[in-house]
């Protein structure tokens, strides 16, 4: 047995000790400019009417419309006023605990890549895209760049307690694909939803994945899949329900009660689930190998 010391990689040559890296923005050619512009221009289209009010009026706020991939100097000066966040760039995936860091200090870490013009529906690891345009609109909303920053302070604390898969669920579930209740409908805020064409519609509008009430330990103990389109999205009633549940729970005993539980497979519905749509699953089911 070895202890868990959370021994990582270093940071890359280049990188700083915390693994961030200079966007070094003048080195972004013609081409990848036009790549963000033509993922920008593809998402403002579709995300009027799918979208939260939240997303959209951070995207205006933000001014991330003035075209190109943004200089992340001036969008930190913006969103510093706004909410005190700041977004500093590293080269791909960095170590959880270094994740988690930056966000507890309101630093969102973004890719310093763009995907391939060839490759606009293509991702293995999260680029400049997807961070900014998918993530950085919500933190201009105050309740929201709370509920993140106390998202890195619990990440921080999953880890000494053992519990980093079910508390990534929560991110996975509301940060990357969740979807919140308005006055008008359904509406997509999660950042792996918002960033992708397909998902925006696919989301909101397939009757193959279930749409669940969200439900904190519920959505600690449910799977998910990062290969396709989710089976579930989970329904927060609103920014500040979502923010209020998440400080004042306990996660200690909440961690102790349903790590020893089986988790909830992808696409199952369980007792107490409040169920907005019951998906047909058709969608998942013609996907499988045969
Ligand atoms: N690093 N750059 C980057 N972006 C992420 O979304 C990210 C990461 N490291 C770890 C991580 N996500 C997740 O595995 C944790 O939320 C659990
Ligand atoms: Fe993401």
């Amino acid at each position: 047995m070895t202890a868990d010391l959370h021994i990582h990689a270093a940071p890359p040559e280049g990188a700083a000790a915390d693994w961030t890296i200079p966007q070094n923005w003048d080195a972004f050619t013609r081409e990848e400019h036009a790549v963000w512009d033509t993922l920008f221009e593809r998402q403002a289209k579709l995300l009027p009417g799918r979208a939260s009010t939240a997303f959209l009026r951070g995207l205006d706020a933000l001014r991330l419309s003035d075209g190109g991939i943004p200089n992340f100097d001036d969008l930190s000066e913006r969103l510093m006023k706004l909410t005190g966040w700041q977004v500093v760039a590293v080269p791909g995936l960095v170590p959880d605990d270094v994740f988690f860091e930056h966000m507890a200090n309101r630093r969102f870490v973004s890719g310093n890549f763009i995907r391939r013009a060839d490759q606009l529906d293509y991702l293995q690891e999260p680029d400049v895209f997807h961070d900014v345009f998918g993530h950085v609109p919500m933190l201009a909303d105050p309740v929201f760049a709370d509920y993140l920053a106390a998202y890195g302070r619990g990440g921080l604390r999953a880890l000494e307690l053992g519990a980093l898969p079910q508390l990534a669920r929560l991110y996975w579930y509301t940060v990357e694909f969740g979807l919140v209740e308005e006055d008008e409908g359904l509406r997509i805020f999660g950042a792996g939803i918002v960033s992708s064409s397909a998902e925006s519609v696919f989301a909101l509008d397939d009757p193959s994945p279930h749409r669940i009430g969200f439900d904190l330990e519920r959505v600690m103990r449910t799977e998910y899949r990062i290969d396709d389109f989710q089976q579930n999205y989970f329904v927060v009633p609103s920014f500040d329900e979502l923010l209020r549940v998440t400080v004042e729970t306990d996660f200690a005993p909440l961690y102790e009660r349903i790590l020893p539980r089986p988790s909830i497979p992808v696409a199952q519905l369980v007792e107490g689930d409040r169920v907005i749509h019951r998906g047909t699953q058709a969608y998942a089911a013609a996907r499988e190998p045969a």
